[in-house]
């Protein structure tokens, strides 16, 4: 399998997260990249591309105007205030208040947020376009016949939503390469989301249309970040009701419960009969993961790359979540072997 990779990837590197009330060392880190480059090179996926450049039009096919135009500059506007920490929104359009977009910077990091603990520093926009390009470029193999391929996008995407970023993601790395598959001349899309966590941008993107399925496993938000979408009465509105599909999980399940709602996942996806599927891989749903709570083991993940393999379709894996950093290697990797080696080491 090829694997799609940019070192731009590492022009994301904050230095700050708040966790717990504190101004942590971001969980979400280059090394992470790093851990999983090294793991592909050193089983021989496949080869390492970079990625071609396909510039912002698939990106605005995707998010607000306004949205990515304040992404663009929201680091330079911060520093002209003389702040000496990085951009961090401290106020939100809560309940009943205006949805004018201010034109203050701390205004439009509260309009544009949806969490406050991903702070925007120098180069975040540059690597978060970066990525997009890289699951692009996946999608373009595939589009051009590529039984599959990963797209090593780093920040990852799967929380930016239209016009909102958090949750270390401010591209929807996985909904760019779905329309782009769509734009090449796929009638419907799947994509399979096994990040721990809701991917709630992802499902706000495709909540109203039927040629993307979203399906997704996850820490239930009653208990799990994003807190406020994923649970299993979301199943999409108007022309999309019943294209979006969850299945939230509670505290400390195993693999075996977890694996029985990917059998669902995939029978719904089976259904669907999608051109190709988009695997939004987060591997946080391991058992030492520092920010979750399932409990699969590196050999889980393996299985379950040969199960979505049992679908037999054209697959981009795009790179979303993944905390033990010093296992993520390991997991992500032997998600792409299982479905290699299920696939007839294709
Ligand atoms: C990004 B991805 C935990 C707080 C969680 C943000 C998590 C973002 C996860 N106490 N804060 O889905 O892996
Ligand atoms: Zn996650």
């Amino acid at each position: 399998m090829e694997t799609i990779f940019s070192e731009k990837h590492r022009l994301r590197n904050s230095k700050t997260e708040l966790f717990g009330g504190e101004l942590v060392e971001p969980f979400e880190r280059p090394s992470r990249a790093e851990y999983i480059i090294d793991r592909v090179r050193a089983v021989n996926l496949g080869p390492v591309s970079e990625p071609d450049d396909f510039g912002m039009d698939p990106i605005l096919a995707i998010h607000d105007k306004g949205f990515i135009d304040f992404l663009l500059t929201a680091w330079t506007d911060w520093q002209a205030e003389g702040f000496k920490g990085e951009a961090m929104p401290t106020v939100w359009p809560a309940r009943r208040m205006s949805t004018h977009i201010p034109n203050h910077i701390e205004g439009r990091l509260g309009y544009y947020a949806l969490a406050c603990e991903t702070t925007i520093s120098d180069g975040t926009w540059e690597a978060a376009y970066a990525a997009a390009q890289v699951a692009l470029t996946g999608a373009e193999r595939v589009s051009a016949g590529a039984p599959a391929a990963f797209a090593l996008c780093r920040p990852p995407g799967h929380h930016a939503a239209i016009d909102m970023y958090g949750g270390y993601c401010f591209v929807n790395n996985a909904a760019v390469a779905a329309q782009h598959l769509l734009d090449k001349g796929a009638k419907r899309i799947a994509v399979l989301d096994v990040d721990f966590h809701h991917g709630n941008g992802t499902q706000d993107i495709f909540d109203a249309r039927d040629d993307v399925l979203f399906v997704s496993l996850h820490g239930d938000p009653m208990d799990a970040f994003p807190h406020f979408l994923g649970h299993a009465d979301e199943t999409g509105t108007g022309k999309g009701e019943s294209f979006t599909i969850n299945y939230p999980l509670p505290p400390n399940t195993d693999f075996a419960t977890w694996r029985a709602a990917l059998a669902k996942a995939l029978v719904h996806i089976k259904d669907y009969a999608p051109d190709a599927l988009i695997v939004s891989l987060g591997v946080d749903t391991f058992e030492t993961d520092p920010i979750s709570f399932f409990k699969l083991q590196s050999e889980d993940f393996s299985t379950y790359g040969a199960d979505i393999a049992g679908l037999g379709l054209p697959t981009l894996f795009v790179m979303e979540g993944g905390y033990d950093i010093e296992e993520i290697g390991i997991n992500t990797v032997n998600v792409l072997q299982g479905f290699e080696q299920a696939n007839g080491g294709r």
